[in-house]
C-alpha cells in the first residue's frame, strides 16, 4: 500500500461480486429462484468448472486434492509462509438457495480479484478454497471434504461412502473429473476465514450488517432404523401389527420434545426412508435421520440419552427393533480469538453495525478450526430463511461481508 493510504481505502468491487454470485446461481437454477447443485453431480461439475475458469482468469494457481477440494493460490512475497485461506462450498441442498456456500467462495475470489486490481502483494500467500460436500445431503459425513483435509475422516472413508442409489463418493468424484492428484491435507494454513449468510434471523432482527462469528453449536447426528413386519393393510388386525412407520412417529415426537426443552437446543428429523412405502402395506422398515445441536456437549448427551430411552420404550411397546447409529459428531466450536478480533476490527473500521454471534449451522470452518486459526463473517439473509429456494440477501450486505473479509485477510496475511 502506498504511503498515507489506509487499509479501508481498499474496497472490493461490489458489482463484480454480485455478478459472479448471480452467474453461479444460474447453474442448477430452480423455478422458484433457488439452486439445486447436489455434490458430485454434473451440475456440481459445471459449477466447479466455472469457478476454476474464474480463478485461472485471475491468475491463481489451481490444485485439486484427492476428495475434490479445490485450492486457488495467489503468491505472496514470502511463499514459505503457510497461506491465509478463505472459501466455503459450492454444493447445495436439494432445495437450496443462491447464497449458502456460494457467497463464501465468491467473496474469497473477489478478495483475490481486488488484490489483483490494486496490484497488492500480501506477505503470506492467499488461497481461495472450495470444499467438497459441505451439505451432507447426498453423502455422509456432512462437511466431508474439509473433514478429510483436517484428518477428521480418512480419505478412504470419504471415497467409500454410498449415496441412496449405492453410487460411491469416489465413483461420483471420478465421473465429474475432480478426483485430484494433490494430497488431502497434511499442510499448515496460516489462518482461515469463511464468509457466509447467517441462515437465521438474528442479524436482520437486530439491524446488524455483520455477524462476528465466535463459534458454532455442537452437533450429533444419528441414523435410526426401525424394523417391524410388512403386512397387508386389510386383513391384518391392528393389535397384531409391527408397524415401523407408526413406531418412528413416536421417535419424531420425542426428538422435538427433547429439543424444545431448552432455548439453545435444536432437534430435527429431516430425512425419512420408508419401506416398502406402498399405500396398502404396513411398513416393515423406516429409517429416519436425527440432527441434534446444542451449545454444550451436556445438552447433546441429554438429548441422546432421551432418544435412546424412548427407543427402548417404543421397541417394547410396539414389538419393533430399533437400531441407532451415530453418523456425525462435532463438539461446540470456539473460533480463534485473534481471527475473531480481526473480523470485529474490520467491521468497526468500515463502520458496519456488527454483533458477536454463535453459528447454529455447521460450516467447513468448524472443521478447519481444528487445525488452523479460524473465524467467520456472517451477513443477514432475508427473514433468516435458508436451506430454502427463496433464500435471499442484498448486494449491499454481501459487499459489506466481503469488505470485512478483505480487511481480515489483509490483517492476517500482512
Ligand atoms: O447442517 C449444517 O449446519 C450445514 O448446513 N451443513
Ligand atoms: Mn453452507
Ligand atoms: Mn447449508
Amino acid at each position: 500500500m502506498n504511503a498515507g493510504s489506509k487499509p479501508t481505502d481498499i474496497q472490493i468491487n461490489a458489482e463484480r461480486l454480485w455478478g459472479s454470485l448471480m452467474d453461479m446461481a444460474k447453474i442448477g437454477a430452480t423455478p422458484k429462484g433457488g439452486v439445486k447443485r447436489l455434490t458430485l453431480t454434473d451440475l456440481d461439475r459445471q459449477g466447479r468448472d466455472q469457478f476454476v475458469s474464474w480463478c485461472t482468469a485471475a491468475g491463481l494457481a489451481v490444485t485439486v486434492d484427492g476428495v475434490g477440494n479445490i485450492f486457488a493460490r495467489r503468491a505472496g512475497r514470502n511463499n514459505a509462509l503457510p497461506p491465509v485461506v478463505s472459501g466455503s462450498h459450492l454444493d447445495t441442498q436439494p432445495s437450496g438457495g443462491r447464497f449458502d456456500g456460494c457467497f463464501g467462495v465468491m467473496a474469497a475470489l473477489e478478495v483475490a480479484r481486488t488484490l489483483n486490481d490494486r496490484d497488492l502483494q500480501t506477505e503470506a500467500p492467499f488461497e481461495v478454497a472450495m470444499w467438497t460436500n459441505e451439505e451432507g445431503s447426498r453423502y455422509l459425513p456432512v462437511m466431508g471434504g474439509s473433514g478429510a483435509f483436517t484428518g477428521a475422516h480418512t480419505v478412504e472413508e470419504i471415497l467409500a461412502a454410498p449415496d441412496l442409489d449405492g453410487v460411491s463418493f469416489g465413483d461420483a468424484l471420478r465421473a465429474i473429473g475432480y478426483a485430484g492428484a494433490a494430497p488431502v491435507g497434511g499442510r499448515r494454513l496460516g489462518a482461515y476465514f469463511e464468509a457466509h449468510i447467517e441462515q437465521g434471523p438474528l442479524l436482520e432482527n437486530t439491524g446488524n450488517t455483520i455477524g462476528v462469528v465466535t463459534g458454532a453449536l455442537g452437533q450429533r447426528w444419528f441414523e435410526v432404523a426401525v424394523r417391524g413386519m410388512d403386512a397387508h393393510a386389510g386383513p391384518t388386525p391392528m393389535h397384531l401389527r409391527r408397524d415401523a412407520l407408526y413406531g418412528a412417529s413416536f421417535l419424531i415426537q420425542e426428538v422435538n420434545r427433547l429439543a424444545k426443552a431448552t432455548e439453545h437446543s435444536r432437534g430435527t428429523v429431516g430425512m425419512i426412508v420408508n419401506r416398502p412405502n406402498s399405500r396398502n402395506v404396513v411398513p416393515g422398515e423406516t429409517v429416519i435421520s436425527v440432527d441434534f445441536r446444542d451449545t454444550d456437549v451436556f445438552g447433546l448427551d441429554r438429548m441422546e440419552q432421551g432418544i435412546r430411552a424412548a427407543a427402548q420404550r417404543i421397541s417394547a411397546e410396539h414389538a419393533l427393533e430399533i437400531d441407532m447409529r451415530q453418523t456425525v459428531f462435532f463438539p461446540p466450536c470456539h473460533f480463534d480469538a485473534s481471527c475473531v478480533a480481526a473480523v470485529r476490527a474490520g467491521a468497526a473500521r468500515l463502520g458496519y453495525r456488527h454483533m458477536d454471534i454463535v453459528s447454529g449451522a455447521g460450516h467447513d470452518a468448524v472443521n478447519i478450526a481444528g487445525v488452523a486459526p479460524t473465524a467467520m463473517i456472517f451477513v443477514p439473509c432475508e427473514g433468516g430463511i435458508s436451506h430454502n429456494e427463496i433464500e435471499n440477501a442484498t448486494p449491499e450486505d454481501v459487499a459489506a461481508g466481503c469488505n470485512v473479509l478483505l480487511q481480515a485477510v489483509l490483517a492476517q496475511a500482512g
